[in-house]
């Protein structure tokens, strides 16, 4: 178990993120609830993680599956209440397991008490706490737009003003320069700290330092000062894991938030791996192109060793399934999910795996009424006013719509797939029949086991946290290869993308190596499609 006194533990940790609507239902209403991720926790162990992000639990209208909070100090009836929050964090604990929350600084629901005083009373103290502006009601301060479509400012006529709001009008954006506010939101995180919360992943930080009147939502002028003062100020113990999500990230930008002074966060979340395939828009999903994939990783990589900490992931609850995106979801579905994980898990930095990732879960079509997710919707409405076919705009809902990594978790054969007893909010996947977690753990070469195997090599050798990192042939567009060195180990990991015999790759100083994980048996001569191998000598 590791040491969580010690101040970096989280260089060696592993994370699970659960995403509590899918994960399991234990009152029969087809939602996931608190209870349910605590008769799961020995799973979790099993698996061998050290801690779980939880996606939002939070009092909240669901508009956007609690990424709009209305208290921020209650919890979401449908999944129980703060003692079963406190009970998850004892559980969990007791595990060896930490509690990572959501925190979405950015807004709040437009159902918030603070919003609702707002918009009523010019003169209330809460109004300071959203950004307005005057203006005539056909009149917007100008044509910024929101993330989830339509215009950035919706208006209010009681009191004559437009309101900001990034995402969606439901989720009117809290006003950083306001010190109240921000004294609020920090008193609110130290009541989550005192509860024995031991972190908190941030939703997207990059866009508290917001500048709507010149037309600036990501890395604002004082989107580090705030930063500093959330640190100072709410998370003043250096144990707590801090991670950002900021999809507007480079590399330069990673080493501010993350520099190993520890004066602003622990790590962040970017997305540069992602978007490699992304076309005009993520909507227009390309081939990945693997030569800029590994560019990408190497940039990272490089650029962050021994100046920050990279975050590890390849799924999460806004992305695809993996094994469907970049791998073979049919044929190869067991050894390309083994290949992905070995990939990110053989780099350097805090690996997170996403609820169903283990099992290698996959993508699922739905016809467009059956989506819950309200940017599926919105590309659908915004794909057809363009002028684009219904099927073409599906096409491109089923490659990267966010409710592919939202289906329930897979638990059994059963019916609703051992989820819940009743019919779940978002349709389970047909593919439980086959891929769930009881047949997984019955078959000892399952990816499960590979994960679990994976999650332990990194705690066995000093390799994998501390190594250097060095890409082999970058122009090969078939092989993605690496090796990670220090003084006193080294590390081979080699992945064949493509589902056709590719030639080995084996550089002199891993000949007869030992061979730490593959997703083959008798690893050796050319590689099998989307075969994944890691080799260890030591130097
Ligand atoms: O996501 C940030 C975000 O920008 C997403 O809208 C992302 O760009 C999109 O899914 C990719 O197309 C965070 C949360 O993870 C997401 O679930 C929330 O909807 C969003 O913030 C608003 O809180």
């Amino acid at each position: 178990m590791l040491d969580k006194t010690k101040k970096d533990w989280w260089k060696s940790a592993v994370f699970y993120q659960v995403y509590p609507k899918s994960f399991q239902d234990t009152d029969g209403d087809g939602i996931g609830d608190i209870p349910g991720i605590i008769s799961r926790l020995d799973y979790l162990e099993k698996l061998g993680i050290d801690g779980i992000w939880l996606s939002p639990v939070y009092a909240s209208p669901q508009r956007d599956n609690g990424y709009d909070i209305s208290d921020y100090r209650d919890i979401h009836p449908p999944f129980g209440t703060m003692a079963d929050m406190e009970e998850l964090i004892a559980e969990a604990d007791r595990r060896g397991i930490t509690i990572i929350m959501d925190l979405v600084l950015n807004h709040s629901s437009d159902q918030h008490s603070w919003f609702l005083s707002a918009k009523a009373d010019k003169n209330s103290p809460y109004h300071d706490f959203y950004i307005w502006r005057d203006g005539a009601p056909d009149c917007p301060p100008n044509d910024m737009r929101a993330t989830f479509g339509g215009p950035a400012w919706s208006y209010v006529p009681e009191i004559g003003q437009w309101y900001f709001h990034q995402f969606s009008p439901w989720q009117p954006d809290l006003n950083w320069a306001n010190p109240a506010m921000r004294r609020e939101l920090y008193d609110m995180i130290r009541f989550w700290v005192d509860k024995g919360v031991g972190g908190f992943r941030l939703d997207v930080i990059d866009n508290i330092g917001k500048e709507p009147d010149n037309q600036i939502t990501c890395n604002g002028p004082k989107l580090h000062e705030y930063i500093r003062e959330l640190r100072r100020e709410a998370f003043r113990e250096d144990t707590l894991v801090t991670v950002g999500e900021a999809w507007s990230a480079n590399v330069d930008l990673a080493r501010l938030y993350a520099e190993p002074g520890g004066s602003e966060l622990s790590m962040i979340f970017q997305f540069e791996h992602m978007c490699v395939d992304y076309g005009r828009d993520k909507w227009d999903a390309r081939p990945l192109p693997l030569v800029k994939l590994k560019e990408c990783f190497q940039r990272w990589q490089t650029g962050l060793a021994g100046r920050g900490w990279n975050s590890l992931f390849l799924e999460n609850h806004d992305l695809p399934r993996i094994v469907s995106a970049w791998g073979d979801d049919k044929k190869y579905r067991v050894e390309s999910a083994k290949m992905l994980a070995a990939m990110c898990h053989g780099m350097q930095g805090t690996p997170y795996i996403y609820q169903g990732e283990e099992i290698g879960m996959t993508n699922i079509r739905l016809p467009i009424g059956e989506y819950d997710d309200l940017e599926i919707h919105n590309a659908y409405r915004e794909g057809l006013a363009r002028g684009e076919t219904p099927e073409r705009v599906m096409e491109g809902i089923y490659a990267k719509g966010r409710d592919n990594a939202r289906t329930p978790m897979q638990w059994t054969d059963g019916e609703y797939a051992g989820f819940s007893a009743a019919k779940p909010w978002l349709p389970v996947n047909p593919n439980h029949s086959e891929i769930n977690v009881r047949a997984a753990l019955a078959d000892p070469d399952s990816v499960f086991y590979f994960y679990q195997k994976l999650i332990a090599l990194r705690k066995k050798y000093p390799v994998f946290r501390e190594g250097g990192f060095t890409l082999l042939n970058p122009e090969d567009e078939n092989v993605f290869a690496y090796v990670r060195d220090t003084e006193e180990e080294r590390l081979l990991v080699v992945c064949n993308f493509t589902m056709w015999e590719q030639p080995e790759v084996c550089p002199a100083a891993f000949r007869g190596a030992e061979v730490l994980a593959a997703n083959y048996k008798d690893p050796g001569g050319p590689l099998r499609p989307y075969e994944a191998r890691m080799l260890y000598v030591k130097s």
